[in-house]
């Protein structure tokens, strides 16, 4: 299989991300990962749009030459393809607890953080919005404090022991606010630990470059 991503982006991170923490946890996935440099704007070029007709990243190739083109259903494709040892292990109720706070993560965090570095200052040169910036910050603060809230009963990682797709889906927003130098996880000690703790797992220092 291909996986086509771009580093720094979101959503290929988080999809890599994934890929690691299996890896690390002994599964061969055997995906081998191709950039498509959208700063040159190959991904608006015929070769990526035959892959995907949207144009975005990340895109999975699969064995017999057909595309995924979406970040989750990439990510459950590999639980299901892959399921000895998967994140979101085999008890029903705890698959959707995972799949729950993945949803948590990236609806209510990761893609209006997205939007706030967009607004703030765009790595693709879009205009500055400080207004908009703002409101995404204001209505940042009840996901973010509910993240708070899960983690003050000392679990290591968003879901428990284990990383979970919800812990891939944060560390990479959290990369791209980085990026620009902001931060939005404010006064929150139990998040900016877990923010640390993330980064230092070998998964994520293969895949965070920021
Ligand atoms: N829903 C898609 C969103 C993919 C997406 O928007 N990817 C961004 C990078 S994070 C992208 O390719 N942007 C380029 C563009 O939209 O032109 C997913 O989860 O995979």
């Amino acid at each position: 299989m291909k996986l086509y991503m771009v580093p720094l982006a979101p959503n290929p991170t988080k999809v890599m991300l994934y890929i690691a923490e299996r890896e690390a946890l002994g599964t061969r996935l055997d995906i081998e990962q191709i950039v498509v440099n959208t700063l040159k704007g190959r991904h608006r070029e015929p070769e990526h749009l035959a892959r995907n007709p949207f144009g975005t990243l990340p895109v999975l190739e699969l064995d017999d030459g057909t595309y995924l083109i979406e970040s989750l259903a990439i990510m459950e494709y590999l639980e299901e393809r892959f399921a000895a040892d998967s994140l979101m292990g085999s008890d029903p109720q705890q698959r959707a607890r995972a799949r729950d706070l993945e949803r948590v993560v990236e609806l209510r965090i990761a893609i209006p953080m997205g939007g706030y570095v967009h607004a703030k200052k765009s790595p693709l040169g879009l205009p500055p919005d400080p207004v908009l910036a703002q409101s995404i910050e204001d209505k940042l603060q009840a996901p973010l404090n509910h993240l708070e809230s899960l983690l003050s009963d000392e679990r290591p990682l968003l879901f428990g022991d284990r990383a979970s797709m919800a812990d891939c889906t944060l560390a990479s927003a959290l990369q791209f606010v980085r990026f620009i130098q902001a931060d939005l996880i404010g006064e929150r000690p139990k998040l900016r630990a877990w923010d640390e703790r993330y980064r230092q797992r070998s998964a994520a220092k293969a895949v965070l470059k920021w």
